[in-house]
């Protein structure tokens, strides 16, 4: 089965409690197993700034649905949990549940790009990430700890006061 990541993110509606219940709902996806959840980590929206604060985490889960019903699923899961659609890009949400990586696949389609477009420069996507899977290695061969030393910690703040994940390299 294929190892996903899953970023997950909110910043409407007491956003840790829309984390923890998207992780319970995640953890009964058909066909998966929740294997990993990083910590919750606080910090600044990218995007508008007249927006509260996200509330981010990362999981990893082994996935033997297909790309396609994984994304239907989670779109199912960010529907439940009152998430809408508005034109305004990057605005607020109740509940974002981006696939950011599916294994070692490269796809450009209409309703998803792996890997997740621009996760490779997110602090809020990588340090989670790297808490829960140091030495990952994205499918273009790029290792995780290279993105990292490219891609400061400010801003993030660890909600369970814990270190930051360690960078081995840079
Ligand atoms: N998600 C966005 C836009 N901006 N900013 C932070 N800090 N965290 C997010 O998850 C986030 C964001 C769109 O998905
Ligand atoms: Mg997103
Ligand atoms: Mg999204």
């Amino acid at each position: 089965m294929p190892r996903v990541y899953i970023g997950l993110g909110s910043n409407l509606a007491e956003p840790v409690q829309q984390l923890q219940a998207a992780l319970a709902a995640i953890g009964k996806l058909p066909r998966c197993q929740l294997v990993a959840v990083s910590s919750l980590y606080a910090s600044d929206p990218l995007g508008p700034p007249d927006q509260p604060r996200y509330v981010n985490a990362v999981a990893a889960l082994d996935c033997a649905l297909t790309p396609l019903e994984l994304l239907d699923a989670l779109q199912a899961i960010e529907r439940e949990q009152g998430r809408e659609r508005k034109a305004e890009r990057w605005g607020p949400r109740t509940l974002d549940l981006d696939i950011l990586l599916f294994g070692d696949l490269q796809l450009d389609e209409e309703r998803l790009t792996l890997p997740h477009y621009h996760m490779h420069a997110r602090a809020f996507v990588l340090y989670p990430l790297a808490e829960i899977a140091a030495d990952l290695v994205l499918p273009d061969g790029q290792p995780l700890q290279t993105l990292l030393a490219n891609c400061p910690f400010e801003g993030l703040e660890r909600l369970d006061g814990g270190d930051r994940p360690a960078v081995t390299v840079g």
